[in-house]
């Protein structure tokens, strides 16, 4: 061992390394970060006990059984540790505060039970801490915020919560707490505003629209603020939007508010999202393409039109149209001189789709010249693709995605290869 550091110090000098400067006995008493790490568990054990089981948060930025915050403003970071004791009678997840001492070591300063038998996710505001906390057996999360003050973690916040997030829902530079719920068959919004006096104003808000659940989230730049998109799942299977944030008069939902809450209406899949990559977020739209008129809701291909909200107009401002492959996890923008001119065909067994010139001359679909294919395949499949005269679009981590022109290249329909680059997105 003391030879190595030797010859490490030799090393670095003969580098040149001038600025750094050590003895090697520092080199060999500095405590590393696996001895440290050591310290911190040996506290843990002591206060818990041995046969612990250490519970990782499951989403969420904090992802460690060890979360490193300073909870108390002192300037140094305290460790919160989750853990259960591994017991039939007791599933409940533990959270231990640990403390470094003055000798340098660490220590247990305080036991809490938790709210749920997993950690979801592990937050903060401020140096309030924010846990949110499954269990098996119910739909809701428990949602607990506690503050650390004379050695105690006590909470200061109890909820249930489907969707928890932090984010400036009002623009003021500082983040908000966004906590969604259902209630019943309705949708309550609160969201928790750190004020001056080191509490947070709390505002509620019950959506206009039922949910028989809540399938998705994001963030989205809207007017200076950052709003929460909630794409929700009404009765019959279908998704809808609704968009919340925080202004002066209180919690504001633009989609409901304006009337606007039945245009997002789409079937199942077709997630809000920010599509094109410029912060703010769009909603797809879904009308039969040409020749589907008449298939039941949710089983025609669709075109898709791409909305965003906007704050100026009140309304929903159409962005482009594009082509949703749910199923592979594609998106293909439609170009403008494709509109009413081509239908799509999608071979159910392999899961090819083909753009097809559209003609009402023809009996069927399939019947129409074929413009251009695009395939997926897993990543063992690529062979016999590119045997068949495809080109390879793009590799995904566990699939493969290709095209084939089918058309004469004369024919004015046919995508560019510049076209087929840009026009091509994997969604998944
Ligand atoms: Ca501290
Ligand atoms: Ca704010
Ligand atoms: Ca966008």
């Amino acid at each position: 061992m003391k030879r190595i550091a030797v010859f490490i110090a030799i090393c670095l000098l003969l580098s040149g390394c001038q600025a750094i400067t050590f003895s090697v006995d520092g080199l060999l008493n500095a405590p590393n970060v696996a001895d440290e790490q050591s310290a911190i568990y040996q506290a843990l054990i002591e206060s818990a006990g041995r046969g612990i089981n250490l519970e990782y948060p499951r989403n969420g930025d904090y992802r460690s059984a060890f979360v490193s915050y300073d909870i108390d403003s002192d300037s140094e970071e305290e460790i919160l540790a989750f853990y259960s004791v591994g017991s039939v009678s007791d599933s409940n997840v533990k959270i231990s505060v640990l403390d470094s001492t003055e000798g340098g070591g660490w220590r247990s300063t305080y036991e809490l039970a938790g709210a749920g038998s997993a950690v979801e996710r592990v937050m903060f505001s401020g140096r309030d801490i924010i846990v949110g906390y499954s269990a098996q057996e119910y739909e809701e999360n428990a949602l607990r915020m506690y503050r650390y003050s004379d050695g105690v973690l006590a909470p200061i916040y109890e909820g249930a919560y489907t969707v928890v997030e932090s984010a400036d829902l009002d623009g003021c530079g500082e983040d908000e707490l966004a906590i969604v719920r259902r209630s019943g068959l309705g949708v309550v919004v609160e969201i928790l505003k750190p004020n001056s006096g080191g509490g947070y104003n709390e505002y509620d808000s019950e959506l206009e629209t039922g949910a028989s659940a809540i399938s998705g989230y994001c963030l989205g730049e809207l007017g200076g603020k950052t709003a929460l998109y909630l794409d929700m799942s009404v009765d019959d299977g279908s998704l809808v939007t609704e968009i919340f944030c925080l202004t002066s008069e209180g919690i504001s939902c633009p989609i409901s508010g304006n009337g606007l809450g039945g245009l997002t209406r789409r079937p199942a899949g077709y997630i809000s999202r920010d599509y094109d990559g410029d912060g703010r977020v769009e909603m797809p739209s879904v009308t039969p393409f040409i020749g589907y008129d008449s298939a039941p809701w949710g089983e025609a291909e669709y075109m898709t039109a791409l909305y965003r909200f906007s704050e100026e107009s009140s309304f929903l401002e159409f962005g482009s149209y594009a082509y949703f492959n749910i199923r592979d996890g594609y998106m293909l923008t439609i170009p403008s001189r494709w509109l009413n001119m081509v239908t799509v065909l999608r071979d159910d067994a392999t899961g090819e789709v083909t753009f097809v010139k559209y003609d009402s001359s023809k009996e069927s679909i399939a019947e129409m010249e074929p413009i251009i294919s695009f395939a997926v395949s897993d990543v063992s499949g690529t062979e016999a693709f590119t045997e068949a005269g495809y080109k390879t679009l793009k590799i995904a981590e566990d699939k493969s995605y290709y095209y084939k022109i089918k058309a004469d290249p004369s024919e004015p329909l046919v995508l560019t290869t510049d076209e087929i680059r840009d026009n091509f997105h994997i969604t998944d």
